[in-house]
């Protein structure tokens, strides 16, 4: 892949690591204790304070409200705790407060104890989900082995000191032979970024003061979920959303930093850097490609929305699940209708939690309108997915490093559903070798970002701001990749179902390179998904399902006077396909095969446009016009350059120049 001209590109230089995984302090993750053989010491957890749960009534309807509200005192006397209703949810819950803020555990057996009356079909706690990962030192930028095919070697600097290494990227997701048949087509399918918000980047919307988002081009309006008054009772309102409001149409990411002092409902505690996740997220999936800036997303033409659910500390679970139902297009009170749905909604958050009942009620939903449901299986190193990769129907995904190992942080379970390349370090295969090297740019996934520590214009210690690019670890940016080849998939067959995008998917994955944790025969065999994504494969099979899709050609070319010029198609799609070539827009009799051969052409050619409509039972497609240039005979001798661009046996200089570039273009093109 050819990065020089990224290089000159690049605005800002911030190498943000977010590395996710605390495997330090002497504890044992319940992945290394498999891989070593020994018994576990997880971290302990502190007891998460919670004040809302969520309760659904079997009859649905009346909710807690109304007929509900007597159904509340009831339910008061039956647990002891003081309940008041704070609002019905999307899907037919409500949200209801607890007097005053227990422990998880408590939360646990009042929702407990609320289920087990007669016409609750669900109550649990409303617990705050994270985002997957969490910033570290800013350095320098670096490139996108994770888009690589896997037999193209990836050469990556050192970000500190001077020199380079190289890997072949095994790892690669093999994005530039998907790209030769689908960028995302014309960009109707829209992608939904459940996060932390968006930014304004230059190889985002385009857009270069930081803040406020504006939506542009193929980066849609989106919507900030967040309600007031979520996250740990210790702290002012609206402390979470950190916008000065609730939900508002605008996903603009404030900023999620901690200041000194401030501690999360999980003793996460300041001083904490901003992390601009969500916009990290964006790129992954749809940054700006062949714009001579930064970095190329994976759906070059697909649609990006971003939805704000994760602030300070994290989001509710309530307002997570909300987002999902709004992002597939589902009714949410009090939210304008989402007039761009998503047909693939990227879930890069999560909670140590089973799949609760509200968030499998979302992501049913929302696959019932249609949508594919993409989530990290979580950073804990552990043997267990998160929640919402837990939930059925999501497409939970795993993290894999540059060398196509497992990475050791990544969240593994026989729930996973496919591994992505997330970076970092390998849990077996490689680890402390060439590519388990944090000094290196083959480390880790490069995105956008901001430089700001704290708001969108502040600057970061070094006392750089604005627009950046960093690099992340962890199965976060691992689910983008998915949601970003779903979209590829989705965009080739725009009436592919859910279960059928998925497929494609799933069932065209590369094996797990032979001697790693998650091959055939390896510790954590049947643990790790399918297998590694690879879009090529999953593309160059939904074709054969689409409509007709012109992979490459025909090429304008160059002859000399009686000579004949012979043109060529390579196109894809479902069933055979039939081709009819036309000269200047008009079919010519015979020529109906994927290729060309003209009559010899005289000079009096020259420009001659051809094209060529490739056709199946689900379409048709009509190739761009190819220009055919006849030159005269050169007379007598060798042929010479033109001196003055009269006359002579070779192309006018110009001319040359031109189909120069042309090549140039193709090549760069096709190796993007
Ligand atoms: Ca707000
Ligand atoms: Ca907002
Ligand atoms: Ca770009």
């Amino acid at each position: 892949m050819a990065m020089r001209h990224f290089a000159v590109a690049l605005i800002a230089a911030a190498s943000i690591v977010a590395s996710t995984i605390a495997i330090s302090g002497g504890n044992v993750t319940p992945k290394q204790a498999q891989v070593q053989g020994v018994t576990a010491t997880p971290r302990a957890k502190p007891a998460q304070p919670v004040r809302h749960l969520i309760v659904k009534l079997s009859d649905g309807s009346t909710g807690m409200p109304g007929a509900g509200r007597a159904r509340l005192r009831e339910f008061q006397e039956t647990t002891g705790a003081e309940l008041t209703h704070v609002r019905e949810l999307a899907g037919g819950a409500s949200l209801v407060a607890l007097r005053a803020p227990v422990p998880l555990a408590e939360a646990r057996n009042i929702a407990a104890t609320l289920a087990r009356q007669p016409g609750v079909e669900y109550a649990e706690p409303d617990v705050m989900f994270k985002r997957l990962a969490v910033p570290d030192d800013p350095r320098y930028s670096g490139w996108q082995w994770n888009l690589f095919e896997p037999t193209s070697t990836f050469t990556g600097t050192l970000l500190s000191g001077n020199g380079s290494k190289s890997a072949v990227a095994t790892g690669g997701a093999n994005l530039p032979p998907a790209w030769d048949v689908t960028q995302g087509g014309s960009g109707l399918v829209v992608v939904a970024v459940v996060d932390t918000g968006i930014v304004n980047h230059p190889d985002l919307n385009g857009v270069v003061t930081p803040a406020p988002y504006v939506p542009a081009g193929r980066f849609v309006g989106g919507y900030d979920f967040i309600s007031s008054n979520v996250g740990s009772p210790s702290l002012p309102l609206n402390f979470v959303a950190n916008d000065g409001d609730g939900r508002d149409p605008d996903p603009t990411d404030p900023g999620d930093w901690l200041a000194a002092g401030d501690v999360c409902e999980d003793g996460l505690a300041g001083p904490e850097d901003s992390s601009w996740h969500g916009t990290h997220m964006a790129g992954v999936v749809a940054a700006s490609a062949n714009n001579g800036t930064g970095i190329a997303g994976i759906g070059w033409n697909v649609r990006l929305q971003p939805l704000r659910a994760l602030g300070k500390c994290g989001g509710a679970l309530s307002d997570i699940a909300e987002a999902i139902r709004w992002a597939a297009g589902l009714d949410v009170a009090g939210v304008p209708a989402n007039p761009t749905p998503a047909r693939v909604i990227s879930l890069s958050l999560g909670s140590s939690e089973p799949c609760s009942n509200e968030t499998q009620s979302a992501v049913d939903a929302a696959i019932a309108a249609g949508s594919v449901v993409v989530a990290a299986t979580g950073n804990e190193s552990d043997i267990v997915l998160i929640s919402p990769a837990n939930c059925r129907g999501v497409i939970a995904v795993t993290a894999h490093t540059i060398n196509g190992e497992n990475a050791d942080y990544a969240n593994i379970g026989a729930a996973t559903t496919i591994s992505a390349p997330g970076g970092g370090s390998p849990i077996v295969l490689g680890a402390g070798g060439l590519t388990d090297d944090r000094n290196w740019t083959g480390y880790y996934i490069w995105s956008t970002l901001l430089c700001g520590a704290t708001d969108p214009g502040s600057f970061d210690a070094d006392g750089r701001t604005g627009a950046a690019y960093g690099g992340f670890t962890g199965t976060s940016v691992a689910a983008p990749h998915v949601a970003g080849a779903a979209a590829l998939v989705k965009s080739l067959l725009p009436s592919a179902s859910v279960d059928q995008v998925r497929g494609f998917l799933v069932n065209n994955v590369r094996p797990f390179p032979a001697g790693s944790a998650c091959a055939t025969g390896g510790a954590f065999e049947g643990q790790c998904g399918a297998g590694m994504l690879d879009a090529s494969a999953a593309i160059s099979r939904a074709v054969l399902s689409a409509a007709p899709v012109i992979v490459s050609g025909p090429q304008g070319l160059s002859i000399v006077e009686g000579q004949t010029a012979t043109l060529a198609v390579t196109a894809a799609g479902a069933a055979t396909l039939t081709y009819q070539w036309k000269r200047y827009g008009v079919d010519i009799a015979g020529a109906t095969s994927s290729s060309y051969t003209t009559p010899a052409l005289s000079v009096g050619d020259s420009g001659t446009r051809y094209s060529v409509t490739v056709t199946n039972p689900l379409g048709s497609i009509t190739s761009p016009e190819a220009t055919v240039t006849v030159t005269p005979v050169a007379t007598g001798g060798p042929v010479s350059p033109p001196i003055s661009g009269g006359g002579g046996g070779a192309l006018p200089l110009g001319q040359l120049l031109l189909l120069v570039a042309l090549l140039a273009g193709a090549r760069l093109r096709r190796r993007e």
